[in-house]
């Protein structure tokens, strides 16, 4: 039997909105905070309820898909196959916390390793990003041209403050001439809106040292249905069960920042 994507799709658009609407529900509340590996890795009982939230919509109504969550309520996921749901329940926890906003929910759903359908939903903004393999990518239903070529001079490049001073995954001399020869850069802290930004043309570039598969899976599937190139940042492939550095980029960007600042 053949997978029904569009049943597929419409539940999920559904639960991600009824997940935002519980999200914004919350900020009358009192959150509880806790640390995870470092006093800047932080996670909310929102995080952890809207995990809950998703995995309880998706076994009720798919009960052979997996789940491969961040906070770690879902299945241990060793493999790809079949249909599994990689959900970061809210990506951009700590603005969350400090801004109520610039934060997202994302999901990758993959096929045998395949990305089908992508989403990131920027909740306050009540802007949905959504894509699906072969169909083009959306946002709030209207349909994301496809990527054009901009020059390094003309790009705006977001990465955080971290990766040009000193720090444990790359020397800060490599980026720091991206930086000055960029026309701008930013940082939004949420690396699902990092990329669901670069897909709407918003951002021309996203470099960043260490995402989990949570933090990429549905920005991959989205960058890719609009011509963006997702890599690691020497340009290799992701690995969608473990730790990457991410670069994502208009394509003929993505090749001058590579030739140009990384491999040279
Ligand atoms: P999170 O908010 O879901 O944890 C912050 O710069 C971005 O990096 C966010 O997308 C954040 O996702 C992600 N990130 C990945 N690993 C992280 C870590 N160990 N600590 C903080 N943020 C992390
Ligand atoms: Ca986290
Ligand atoms: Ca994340
Ligand atoms: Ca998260």
């Amino acid at each position: 039997m053949s997978t029904n994507w569009e049943q597929i799709n419409e539940y999920a658009q559904q639960w991600i909105k009824e997940a935002g609407d519980r999200i914004q529900e919350t900020f009358e509340k009192e959150l509880t905070v806790q640390t995870k590996s470092n006093r800047k890795d932080l996670v909310t009982n929102v995080d952890k309820e809207t995990e809950q939230f998703f995995i309880e919509r998706i076994k009720e109504t798919f009960p052979t898909h997996r789940v491969l969550g961040e906070e770690g309520f879902g299945d241990d996921v060793s493999a790809l196959d079949g249909i599994v749901w990689i959900i970061d329940p809210i990506d951009g926890t700590m603005n969350f916390i400090h801004q109520q906003r610039n934060f997202a929910i994302s999901i990758g759903i993959f096929q045998n390793g395949i990305g089908m359908l992508g989403y990131i939903y920027d909740v306050v903004h009540d802007e949905l990003y959504y894509a699906q393999k072969g169909k083009g990518a959306f946002l709030n239903d209207q349909p994301l041209p496809r990527l054009q070529p901009v020059s390094i001079r003309e790009a705006i490049i977001s990465l955080n403050a971290t990766w040009v001073t000193e720090n444990m995954r790359i020397d800060p001399k490599v980026l720091a001439p991206l930086v000055k020869e960029a026309r701008g850069t930013r940082s939004y802290g949420s690396a699902a809106l990092e990329m669901a930004y670069v897909a709407a043309g918003r951002l021309d570039a996203y470099i960043t040292m260490r995402l989990s598969p949570w933090d990429f899976a549905g920005g991959l599937i989205i960058v890719e249905e609009v011509g963006g190139i997702v890599t690691n940042l020497y340009g290799e492939p992701l690995h969608l069960l473990g730790q990457n550095s991410v670069f994502v980029s208009k394509p003929g960007l993505h090749e001058e920042i590579l030739t140009q600042y990384i491999r040279k």
